[in-house]
């Protein structure tokens, strides 16, 4: 298939999913396009399959807004009339449903015989069904893109959920969890050198990875990781930037932590800090899925967070990580102290984490679960 895909470029989960789904595809046969505003962060490898077609939005003094859904839209339609697109694939209904919806009903109207179909998919994540796509300004286009979509994904049976109950739609919403792909994202035995950079031999390394937005609660992390290095010796590694990240940076300050925790920013090669790590912190305030748990998980890397959204359909509390109500840094912090003191336990939880990401979110298991959908879609546009 010529498959299209749409994702934010940036460092976020969606445009991860969207990035390393297009990856995958092009590994297995398909040509895959992608259209953003710039290459997305985790588009690293180059492959004969796999292209970047650049969406750039003219500047012009009345624009206080630049356009960038219309010049989206515009690029779509090229992009699948040059190239002869099957599908396209959208990540994140804002605004990337609405130019899809708009590319493809340019198409459909073109004359002298060129009019050509262009169905869409849209994957819903998460912020832009529970907080963008529920602000006011937004619901009833964000509503009737999904609605027009030719099919409509979500990352969990959550979000599924929430969709059909907040924007009561009525279309059929497919649940694709997100994936991981095992291969790349394992426990490397090998990795003393580089753990060494990081921690001496005695001491623990926690993770946090994430667009440090306030959602995240990165100031928790500090909390919790405060109560942690006090019983058991240890490090924070911090991988992302955002917004939160001068709060936190004050905070590591104030408790005196700045030799304990290290900003270490935009990280692309996220699996190779995560293969010799020991548990991952997400205390988040809302997560549809909360793929850097996943990854870490295939890591064999617990996760301690919050019971929040479609977290526990990733992490089961007591099995695979510890989940506990937002804001209780004491009881994150106190399963981690728990967990990290029992170097037996630590390791099977770990194994166990492993093995539910292999068995239930490998990308050899989701990846045909989106050809089999896009087929589905083909064959009733
Ligand atoms: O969490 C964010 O701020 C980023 C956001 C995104 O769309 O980029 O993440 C959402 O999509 C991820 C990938 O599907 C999910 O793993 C996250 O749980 C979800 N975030 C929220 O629901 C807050």
């Amino acid at each position: 298939m010529k498959i299209g895909i749409t994702c934010y470029p940036t460092y976020g989960g969606s445009g991860v999913v969207g990035t390393e789904l297009g990856i995958e595809l092009a590994a297995r046969g398909h040509e895959v396009h992608f259209i953003a505003y710039q290459q997305p962060i985790r588009l690293t490898t180059q492959h004969p399959q796999i292209f970047f077609h650049e969406v750039t939005v003219s500047q012009y003094p009345l624009f206080e807004y630049p356009p960038y859904d219309l010049a989206l839209a515009t690029r779509m339609a090229e992009v699948a009339e040059i190239y002869e697109l099957d599908i396209l694939h959208v990540h994140y209904a804002i605004p990337h449903s609405v130019s899809a919806l708009l590319a493809r009903q340019m198409l459909a109207a073109q004359t002298n015989g060129k009019a050509r179909k262009l169905p869409f998919v849209t994957t819903l994540h998460g912020t832009d069904i529970t907080i963008v796509g529920a602000d006011r300004s937004y619901l009833p286009v964000t509503r009737y893109s999904i609605e027009q979509s030719d099919g409509v994904t979500a990352i969990s049976n959550y979000l599924k959920k929430v969709t059909l109950q907040e924007f009561d739609i009525k279309n059929h919403i497919e649940v694709i969890y997100n994936f991981v792909n095992c291969d790349t994202y394992r426990r490397d035995p090998n990795a003393a050198d580089r753990r060494a950079e990081f921690a001496d031999k005695d001491e623990r390394i926690l993770v946090h990875v994430s667009n440090f937005r306030p959602v995240k609660r990165l100031c928790d992390v500090i909390e919790i990781f405060d109560r942690v290095q006090k019983k058991v010796p240890s490090r924070l590694l911090l991988m992302g930037d955002g917004p939160d990240r001068s709060q936190a940076e004050w905070l590591v300050s104030q408790k005196g932590l700045r030799n304990k925790v290290e900003f270490l920013g935009k990280v692309d090669r996220v699996h190779e800090k995560l293969s010799f790590a020991d548990l991952m912190v997400a205390p988040s305030e809302m997560e549809s899925f909360g793929l850097a748990a996943l990854e870490a998980m295939a890591c064999e890397v617990p996760t301690v967070g919050t019971a929040v959204g479609g977290v526990p359909e990733v992490v089961e509390h007591g099995r695979t990580g510890f989940l506990a109500q937002v804001g209780d840094v004491e009881a994150m912090a106190a399963f981690a102290i728990d967990i990290l003191s029992d170097e037996k336990r630590l390791r099977e939880m770990g194994m166990l984490a492993r093995w539910e990401a292999q068995a239930k979110f490998c990308t050899t298991r989701i990846i045909p679960e989106y050809e089999q959908f896009y087929v589905r879609v083909l064959e009733r546009a």
